[in-house]
């Protein structure tokens, strides 16, 4: 088995990040609706975890911004004249449908695709589907560029395949790798990947138990449409239901109740359907290493869980072997929290030993920690130099980010500022800008 380099792809944060309160069943976005935005500091903040996770001496990616607002979804329902005269009028008669088409949502790319490694592919390439998102309306109009940007990052036909985002049609709900981990057994140069796909609920078994309140954004369907188009062996695949509670509770990705990496699975005990079970068969399938990590409710309660993001963090495996975390500090601020996460790592049982905390705050007042903000594309050598360069984080790449960042983007931003034409105009700049910096090409439709 060839050795894999996971590269985190962070999405860096769009110049309209604004509080519309879109995401039905998202605590952090339902209660942060029309609180004042700080664009430029959420950009900053994503981009200094970019830097941390550099430091420590892991390969870090970066994934554009789209182009928000999206014009081309308004004229498509209708609207008509000159850009600017779409936005004042949309912006009087539908609020809500400027507010979608202006999310800078596209910055979580957990949500961008699912990926598979080469290795455990039957044609031997690297495959990612997009995710179509097609529960919040907002996140659904992210399917088309994403493709477009993965493609482009991606181009190498000879090694990735990127397929274009599951049909929408009912009952195929795809959210992309927020609800799926690759576990293997890093301490046997041997060990194949063992997908792990979680969903909310299915067509197929209707009998089951499914959310009251809250959306399952993710199907069983879904999930294994995505496993055949990555040409994993069904044997490698293990499809479990996220328990109902957790997504009634505001977990509406898996990733805010988990987090896995390697031989190990960092998990609240009311994540899944019957846990031990789960536990058992992915000890099967991984073998006698894998260490399951149980946060049980009574330290840590479902809804204290999705308050602190705990399980959100970037569990990253550094080029010693040692395992770690990068939490965000709404973790470190709850006791109960920070005292489980100094348990974990204080137990030699598992082989987490380390946490560092990062200020993510805007972000994660929509809903998205640490985790959300990155897509993990495990790569070979040979693979990642076929990777677009210029989205491969460097110092002096770094440092440009940052500058365009200073240069472009609001300090604040309210959501009835979206209203004004200019922020159209000032964000086209920007990416126009940032098409060169990353080498990307004319990829935004204002450029066509
Ligand atoms: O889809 N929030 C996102 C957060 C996504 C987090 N991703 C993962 N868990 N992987 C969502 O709910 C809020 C936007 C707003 O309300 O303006 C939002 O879309």
């Amino acid at each position: 088995m060839v050795k894999l380099i996971e590269v985190n792809f962070d999405g860096l944060v769009g110049p309209t990040h604004n509080y519309a309160g879109l995401s039905f069943g998202n605590v952090a976005s339902e209660s942060n609706v029309g609180a004042v935005s700080r664009p430029r500091d959420a950009a900053m903040q994503g981009l200094a975890k970019m830097r941390e996770l550099m430091g420590l001496g892991l390969v870090q990616g970066v994934i554009p911004p789209q182009e928000r607002p999206h014009v081309p979804t308004l004229r498509g329902l209708g609207f008509t004249g000159s850009d600017e005269q779409i936005i004042e009028k949309v912006a009087k008669e539908n609020a809500i449908l400027l507010a979608q088409v202006t999310s800078a949502s596209s910055m979580w790319t957990a949500n961008a695709a699912t990926v598979a490694p080469s290795c455990d592919s039957r044609d031997g390439k690297l495959h990612m589907t997009v995710a179509n998102l097609r529960s919040m309306p907002h996140r659904k109009i992210e399917g088309p560029q994403t493709a477009g940007i993965l493609k482009k990052i991606f181009a190498d036909e000879n090694y990735f395949a990127v397929h274009d985002p599951l049909p929408a049609t009912e009952g195929f709900g795809d959210e992309g790798a927020a609800n799926h981990t690759r576990l293997f057994d890093d301490t046997n140069a041997e060990s194949a990947g063992v997908h792990l796909f979680v969903y909310g609920a299915s067509v197929e078994y209707p009998e089951k138990r499914i959310p009251a309140m809250y959306p399952a954004r993710q199907t069983l369907e879904a999930s294994q449409a995505v496993a055949r188009m990555h040409q994993v062996q069904a044997a490698r695949c293990l499809f479990w239901q996220q328990n109902p509670d957790a997504i009634d509770a505001g977990a509406f990705h898996n990733d805010v109740v988990s987090v896995g990496n390697g031989r190990v699975l960092l998990y609240h005990e009311q994540a899944f359907v019957h846990e031990a079970e789960l536990m058992h068969a992915l000890g099967k399938a991984i073998g006698p290493k894998f260490v399951p990590v149980k946060v049980n409710a009574n330290a840590v309660s479902l809804a204290t869980a999705v308050k602190a993001y705990l399980f959100n963090s970037q569990l990253v495996t550094l080029p010693d072997g040692s395992y770690g975390l990068i939490a965000p500090t709404e973790s470190a601020e709850m006791p109960a929290v920070k005292a489980e996460v100094d348990r974990v790592i204080a137990d030699t049982t598992n082989p987490i030993s380390w946490v560092i905390y990062k200020n993510l705050r805007e972000s994660m007042r929509n809903g998205g920690g640490p985790a959300c903000l990155r897509l993990r594309v495990p790569v070979t050598t040979e693979e990642l130099k076929a990777v677009n360069p210029a989205c491969i984080m460097s110092e002096a790449q770094l440092a440009r980010l940052e500058a365009w960042v200073q240069k472009h983007y609001p300090q604040t931003l309210t959501p009835n500022e979206i209203a004004d034409p200019q922020l159209m105009r000032r964000s086209r700049e920007a990416l126009d800008e940032l098409s060169r910096i990353l080498n990307l090409g004319n990829v935004y439709e204002f450029q066509k």
